[in-house]
């Protein structure tokens, strides 16, 4: 059997095993108010990759830790993703129709379940990683470090900062939008969108795993350049895909970037440059875990998944 095959299983089986919980962890959908527990489930349950969550099981499994016993934790991870999704679909910042081959949830809940559904999520995120039922053998150390790097991924310093970054900072698209804006256009900005926007919930999942798994510092720190390296090439190749991608395997329109005149990796240096920036950043990732030899054979994996995946 190749790598690449074991890496397909691995992300296929940890893939079913996330999706599984995630069902089990929502209110059931006919809890009132059920229209809002539906409009949850719908997004959440849509398909995804599940990377974030693949990312801290994998993360736990390189510091020795046991993937399977932090997995009811680690969904935190994807009801925030899932929230800054529906978020960002809103007529309001990104206004898309069409998410992971679907409608997107405004459009089929109307903006404001859709806004709450979101808002739901983010609080479900929290209330998970605090709930004694959950994990009840985890020590309360370890849980309160992993709300503290979730929330500082998922605030201004985070996602929602490079949400307003990549809101405001491209140019008005009309001459009546008068809106105070943010930066300029430069390499340097675009990363600094990326770092936050994509890069601070993955460093998160990789943190998270490591936090509950035990890791030591130097493991946390180590792992933490591996997030932060990966979170980049993530971000680029989302970047490559919405240039060169296949909208039909992607479920969702290509050259939105572009369109909405968005500063992008490709926009600035190209796609071959993009590209060796992206491989560039696996080769941090790999030399960083590399103190972890077999025990991050999985991170290894992903980080050159990351760059070779077409969705
Ligand atoms: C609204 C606070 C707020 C933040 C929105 C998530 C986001 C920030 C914007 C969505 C657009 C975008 C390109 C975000 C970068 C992160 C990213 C690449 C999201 C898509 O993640 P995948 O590829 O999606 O893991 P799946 O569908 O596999 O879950």
């Amino acid at each position: 059997m190749t790598l690449k095959l074991d890496l397909a299983t691995y992300l296929d089986d940890r893939r079913v095993a996330i999706d599984h919980a995630l069902r089990e962890a929502l209110p059931n959908p006919e809890t009132p108010p059920a229209l809002l527990h539906q409009a949850m489930e719908y997004s959440l349950l849509a398909g995804g990759k599940r990377i974030r969550p693949i990312l801290a099981l994998a993360s736990c499994e390189a510091v020795d830790g046991d993937p399977d016993r932090i997995l009811p934790l680690a969904l935190s991870l994807e009801f925030i993703h899932t929230y800054s999704l529906i978020h960002d679909d809103l007529p309001a910042m990104d206004d898309d129709d069409f998410r992971r081959g679907q409608p997107t949830n405004h459009r089929v809940y109307g903006e404001d379940v859709a806004i709450l559904a979101g808002d739901a999520l983010h609080a479900l995120a929290f209330a998970r990683l605090a709930d004694p039922v959950v994990c009840p053998e985890l020590d309360s150390a370890s849980r309160l470090a992993a709300v503290y790097e979730l929330a500082t991924a998922a605030g201004s310093l985070g996602l929602v900062g490079g949400q307003v970054m990549d809101l405001r900072t491209t140019p008005p698209s009309s001459i009546d939008d008068d809106r105070p804006r943010e930066g300029g256009r430069s390499i340097e900005i675009v990363e600094g969108i990326h770092a936050r926007k994509t890069g601070a919930l993955i460093r998160a999942a990789v943190r998270i795993g490591a936090i509950l798994g035990d890791a030591t510092p130097t493991q946390y720190d180590a792992l933490s350049r591996y997030g932060d390296a990966v979170g980049l090439a993530f971000q680029i190749v989302d970047d490559v895909l919405d240039v060169d991608g296949n909208p039909n395997e992607m479920g969702k329109a290509t050259g939105k970037d572009h369109d909405r005149l968005k500063w992008t990796y490709p926009d600035i240096v190209g796609v071959p440059r993009s590209r060796a920036i992206a491989d560039a950043c696996v080769q941090n990732a790999l030399d960083a875990v590399s103190p972890f030899a077999s025990r991050a054979e999985a991170l290894r994996g992903i980080a050159r998944y990351i760059v070779d995946r077409k969705i």
